[in-house]
């Protein structure tokens, strides 16, 4: 039996759309009905194919089966349980598979429903950490320039993109940013990783000698710098923060929200770059994007030291009303059994040379500037027009949907995430598409 067709709303006004110009879009509105695997269906019945993977989350692809039956199943069995001083066993059985794939030292697993409440919570994290081992002065946060942690207020603060601060106040106190890494004019076009910029991570002793280390909580860094326009870590950056943050007894956190499960070709960015941090941030691919959730993943020794007062006491007054809620673990396992039954999460890593080699392909092309890759993921810059800076891109995102293809961009850059099960015959599509909207554009 055929679904039925979903009908349109003729009436948008009371939904304000997040991150929209919403007038714009409700004069011209993009509406899906329906996807299934690489592909969207449009209100008009146009297919689209899904170059972004939603917002980087659907990362096995869409309406796959085990993950629909799974969640059908648990709302017909246990639709939802308290997450306070009540458990219920898929939160728990979710934990041991999710560690069951982290690097090696990350052993426990906190709950949220978003990347933005995993960062939050990480933080938060962070300074009750140090407090409850005798050292409440490590308060200080240090993100990065062009950061992207979220809309909340701690991820706002420590992150670095103009646009998401300038209208909200003073934020959190107490935040330093180190440099962003995206050094153009020696690294444009580079294959993967550059191999200039390793430097930029010596910043972090300049603040540490201004505040003192003792005064230091945490350092928060996307590992891959995805939503700011995707920018690579340099050769040797990470790491360099990793021995500075550990000899100065600085927690190092990595926001994996659109690294985690597979985007790279490994399980997390902390495999692929070889760089274990003491926590991580995850999100989107943990449920293929279908159920909202998150999860702060950290340590043994973190975990362990909120562990030792007396045992009827809460160790951290801090979760959500839908932290671990069954709907998501359901969700949630069977993404993982998704991505293991098909090999996605180290499918970028076989695709690498041909994703590569597609998208680079473009250069040359009239207003491209640069162009950067690192597993599943592709950026093409674009130079903006003098005076209308977004205006270019966002052209291409237009002219691009129209040709059936769904690219998303941010200030004037092209940032291509597909879902991971896409074979080489729609990255030639895909590529294709793209390099006919950029051939168009003015
Ligand atoms: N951290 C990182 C690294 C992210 O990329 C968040 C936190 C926040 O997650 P939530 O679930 O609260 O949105 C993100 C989200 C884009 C785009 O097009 C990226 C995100 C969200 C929406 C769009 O680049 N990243």
């Amino acid at each position: 039996m055929n679904a039925p067709t979903p009908t349109v709303p003729n009436d948008l006004r009371a939904f304000w759309m997040p991150f929209t110009a919403n007038r714009q879009f409700k004069s011209n509105p993009r509406m899906f009905v329906a996807a299934d695997g690489m592909y969207y269906t449009t209100a008009e019945g146009r297919k689209v194919m899904d170059g972004t993977a939603g917002l980087w989350c659907v990362n096995a692809g869409h309406k796959r089966p085990k993950i629909v039956e799974a969640i059908a199943k648990q709302a017909a069995e246990l639709d939802y349980a308290p997450a306070f001083q009540m458990g219920h066993p898929k939160a728990f059985e979710l934990a041991n598979r999710i560690i069951d794939i982290a690097p090696k030292g990350i052993e426990h697993v906190f709950y949220t429903n978003s990347g933005s409440e995993s960062v939050e919570s990480a933080l938060k994290m962070a300074l009750a950490y140090h407090r409850a081992r005798g050292q409440g002065t490590r308060t200080r946060l240090i993100g990065r320039e062009r950061g992207y942690h979220g809309t909340n207020f701690g991820g706002i603060s420590v992150g670095g993109i103009v646009n998401n601060r300038k209208f909200f106040g003073s934020l959190l106190t107490g935040v330093d940013h180190l440099p962003h890494t995206h050094l153009p004019e020696q690294n444009a076009f580079t294959r993967g990783q550059p191999d200039h910029g390793a430097h930029l991570a010596d910043d972090l002793e300049r603040i540490v000698a201004l505040h003192g280390a003792d005064n230091i909580a945490a350092v928060i860094v996307e590992p891959m710098a995805g939503s700011t326009g995707v920018l690579m870590p340099p050769k040797g950056y990470l790491q360099k923060l990793r021995d500075i943050t550990k000899k100065h007894g600085i927690l190092l956190i990595f926001d994996e929200v659109i690294t985690g499960f597979g985007r790279l070709g490994a399980n997390f960015g902390a495999d692929f770059y070889g760089v274990v941090p003491d926590m991580m941030t995850v999100a989107k691919g943990l449920t293929n994007g279908i159920i909202p959730m998150g999860a702060v993943l950290t340590t043994a020794a973190i975990h362990d030291a909120f562990m030792d007062g007396p045992e009827g006491t809460i160790e951290l007054f801090h979760g959500y009303t839908y932290s671990g809620n069954p709907m998501a673990a359901a969700a949630g396992l069977a993404t993982l059994e998704t991505y293991a039954d098909e090999g996605l999460l180290t499918r970028a890593a076989a695709l690498d040379s041909y994703w590569a080699d597609a998208l680079h392909s473009l250069k040359g092309l009239p207003h491209v500037i640069d162009i950067r890759n690192a597993g599943l993921i592709g950026a093409v810059e674009l130079e903006p027009i003098p005076g209308a800076p977004t205006a270019r891109a966002f052209q291409a995102f237009l002219d691009a949907y129209d040709k059936g293809i769904l690219i998303r961009t941010t200030g004037d850059i092209i940032a291509l995430s597909p879902p991971l099960i896409i074979t080489k015959a729609e990255i030639d599509a895909l590529i294709g598409k793209l390099g006919e909207v950029l051939k168009g554009l003015k």
